[in-house]
């Protein structure tokens, strides 16, 4: 008898025609031989991969996209439910029917001359029961490779799907990476991902945002548990305490920083267990408990650096997982290495740009893109921690939300209870940033860091958040921090990175009841002197700026999150809507 898994793979190959066909078995040798495919192969004009030194790099490969071909494209991004409604606001609608008939015609015939990738793999560790099955289609041997590293490829998949009909099916191709003719579609109530025209990661890898994140946040919508675009640590304190943290963050703000933390406090350490996407389940004993469904970083290289992030610079030179890719650095060609900015403070003298240029030291120009990557796997990181593999997750204590803004919102404050937590989540607002394509430095409001990975209305999103506290014993606390605020010239008045241990030691303190606090208008603040500081250059007055609350900046954030708000119609939970009246009146609006 034909497997649903076995006709889905028929009806893939009628409709691409490929040359061939190559279902991936997850190996190492198999990994190897792609590797070597893919440095003979030409797609859009260039070489799919170059190996680096191997000294320097072990298993490392350098990929360069095209140019128009370097973020995620949310303009062409959509939610293709049986209503409009359903998709909400938040997302780009289109009828599904419309949108399975416009990517079937870019589809038709597309990997003539190609060969069809079929990538059976697992969300999750495979022994986990909240780990999900998946198979994705492409003709990109990048995004083929890409996967083995994000996700568990393999034998384990195609077993755990046996003759069943339930797994996640994501068909790509990169076609001939024409902006015209490219577009990511979603179809939660399918289980469903269409993409066409693309092999940038969060376009092209299905397995991250758009089966890890929309589609998954549907399911958990549906099923009773959550899929957040966050990091999960473990911090140790120096009794060897391990306290579980999840954070929120807009992408490029500092989330693999802070999930391969070093703390500058003695005695501290972090355990990393993902820094993108968390699952979270209500426990048996009615905690909240975290997996990651990722087995890989792929990670913004500019800004990683020893002084930045030295625990991913040795996940990077490490070699126990094949392969690593650079993808859209620059490459410096006295040694063959990858280089982007904030990796050395020297320059090196003859460099290729990720453009494929000479690059001339003296242009103001950056010589690799601000939104180049790495692709690593987690199984790479030193600092992994011992839990990572379990397939309970980890009990959260403590989930930590942010955003990137100059003013307004303070270094950090903690919400009084569940539901003003997951209003302060709401309201976050964050300034754009290269991770996406469009304007960088624009304020948009970007609830729970989910506003592009939400894959229903998500005026229901954060109903379902609401519903989850109801259903939760032990809640944990729910922190706002903003690493980014700035002083009138222009300077970040918070060292941050490393130091930002001093502002989640604050949070351990409150978790465990040592510390107390002080109330304010949004929320609840340290008291004096009860960050940690010791070693620390920064002036009391700069301290009693970052956490106050400025009425002025905080009534012009009051319009904006009103108009967001006003959006979702009836959709916004009460609940949410009563927050924010009673905001309005401690600010004496
Ligand atoms: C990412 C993103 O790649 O959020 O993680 O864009
Ligand atoms: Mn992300």
């Amino acid at each position: 008898m034909t497997t649903p898994m076995e006709l889905f793979v028929e009806e893939m190959q009628k409709l691409f025609q490929p040359d061939e066909v190559y279902v991936m078995d997850g190996s190492q040798e198999e990994a190897e031989r792609l590797a070597d495919i893919a440095q003979k192969s030409e797609v859009d004009g260039r070489v799919v991969l170059r190996k680096l030194n191997d000294k320097e790099y072990p298993n490392s490969y350098y990929h360069r996209s095209n140019s128009n071909d370097v973020a995620r494209t949310e303009h062409l991004t959509f939610v293709c439910t049986p209503s409009e409604t359903e998709a909400g606001p938040n997302n780009n609608w289109m009828d599904p029917k419309e949108a399975k008939a416009k990517m079937t015609g870019f589809f038709k015939g597309a990997m003539k001359g190609r060969t069809m990738y079929v990538i059976p793999f697992v969300m999750g560790t495979p022994k986990s029961k909240y780990a999900k099955n998946c198979i994705q289609i492409t003709d990109s041997i990048y995004v083929a490779l890409s996967m083995r590293v994000m996700s568990r490829v393999g034998k384990q998949a195609i077993e755990r799907i046996g003759g069943s009909s339930d797994f996640f099916r994501g068909i790509h191709s990169i076609g001939d990476v024409n902006p015209d003719r490219r577009f990511i579609m979603h179809f939660p109530q399918e289980n469903l991902v269409m993409s066409f025209g693309s092999g940038y990661g969060g376009n092209a890898l299905l397995g991250k945002k758009c089966y890890s994140l929309r589609i998954a946040s549907y399911l958990g919508y549906k099923e009773g548990w959550l899929a957040e675009h966050m990091i999960i640590v473990g911090v140790q304190d120096p009794n060897g305490k391990v306290t579980y943290f999840l954070g929120a963050f807009p992408s490029a703000c500092g989330k693999t920083n802070l999930a391969l933390l070093e703390p500058v406090l003695k005695g501290y350490k972090v355990w990393t267990l993902g820094d993108d996407i968390a699952w979270i389940n209500v426990g048996e004993d009615g905690r909240l408990y975290a997996i990651n469904p990722e087995a890989g970083f792929f990670g913004v290289a500019p800004g990683t650096g020893l002084k930045t992030n030295p625990v991913m610079v040795k996940t990077l030179k490490n070699d126990k997982f094949f392969p690593t890719i650079f993808t859209n650095t620059a490459v410096d060609n006295s040694n063959n290495t990858p280089w982007w900015e904030g990796v050395s403070d020297e320059v090196p003298s003859d460099m290729t740009d990720w453009q494929g240029q000479k690059y001339d030291k003296d242009s103001s120009k950056a010589a690799a893109h601000p939104n180049s990557r790495f692709t690593v796997s987690i199984y790479n990181c030193p600092t992994l921690s011992p839990e990572c593999d379990n397939p309970k997750g980890v009990p959260i204590s403590g989930i930590i939300f942010g955003g990137r803004r100059k003013d307004t919102i303070p270094l950090v404050y903690e919400a009084k209870d569940w539901n003003s937590g997951v209003f302060t989540a709401s309201i976050i607002g964050s300034e754009t940033t290269a991770a996406s394509s469009g304007q960088v430095g624009n304020v948009r409001r970007d609830p729970m860091a989910m506003l592009p990975f939400c894959g229903y209305n998500m005026g229901e999103y954060f109903q379902h958040w609401l519903n989850i506290g109801k259903k939760v014993q032990k809640l944990p606390k729910i922190f706002m921090v903003n690493w980014f605020r700035k002083d009138e010239n222009g300077k970040f008045m918070w060292p941050g990175f490393k130091d930002n241990s001093r502002i989640i030691k604050w949070m351990i303190d409150r978790i465990e009841g040592k510390v107390g606090a002080k109330e304010a208008e949004i929320g609840l603040f340290p008291e004096e002197n009860a960050i940690d500081l010791s070693g620390l250059d920064i002036k009391k007055e700069t301290m009693e700026k970052l956490l106050k609350v400025d009425k002025e900046d905080w009534k012009k954030e009051v319009v904006m999150i009103e108009e967001f708000y006003a959006k979702f119609g009836n959709k916004m939970p009460v609940d949410l809507r009563n927050h924010l009246a009673e905001l309005k009146k401690k600010l004496g609006i």
